[in-house]
């Protein structure tokens, strides 16, 4: 009787173990799977994708390209998420001083959530971040001078897939 018990509770045992391990192998495959987004900064001053939707605290890729034949101070981009409750204008304001920095404001981490390096043509640069946990439209943005005004921005969307 006892050993019959004893088996049993091994045969549960070896059931939650398999059951761990397809779990364990579940989330790194999971973790694996950056979520990958390429968008092109283009003489239009837009960006090639103005949307992009991805899952709550996911990993994303940003992979930003630069096609232009133009001169870098003519014609580079960045591309900048910014937090929720950002300032656009402001960040943008900002951004024209820090030239030397890519035109990232350094002192405005706080509004910024990821972002690129400044790529000029044929370059390109990428970023990998978590998305945010909270759902909701958060806007990214190119701040070499006078971008933003034409229309060089986009939306984020964080929502539960
Ligand atoms: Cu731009």
């Amino acid at each position: 009787m006892v050993q019959r018990q004893r088996s049993k509770e091994i045969r549960m045992l070896k059931k939650t173990l398999a059951l761990v391990m397809f779990a364990v192998l579940s989330v790194s495959a999971f973790a694996a799977q950056a979520k990958t987004v390429e968008i092109e900064g283009m003489n239009s001053l837009k960006f090639s994708k103005e949307n992009i939707t991805v899952k709550p605290g996911e990993e994303v890729t940003i992979k930003l390209t630069n096609t232009t034949d133009l001169p870098e101070s003519a014609m580079a981009h960045n591309w900048i998420l910014l937090a929720a409750d950002a300032d656009a204008q402001a960040v943008d304001e900002a951004a024209a001083q820090a030239k030397d920095n890519d035109y990232v404001p350094k002192d405005m981490s706080d509004q910024i959530l990821a972002h690129t390096g400044l790529v000029a043509g044929g370059e390109t640069d990428e970023v990998t971040f978590t998305a945010p946990e909270e759902p909701g439209d958060y806007e990214y943005i190119c701040t070499f001078p006078g971008h933003l005004a034409a229309g060089m921005k986009g939306t984020l969307t964080v929502k539960e897939g």
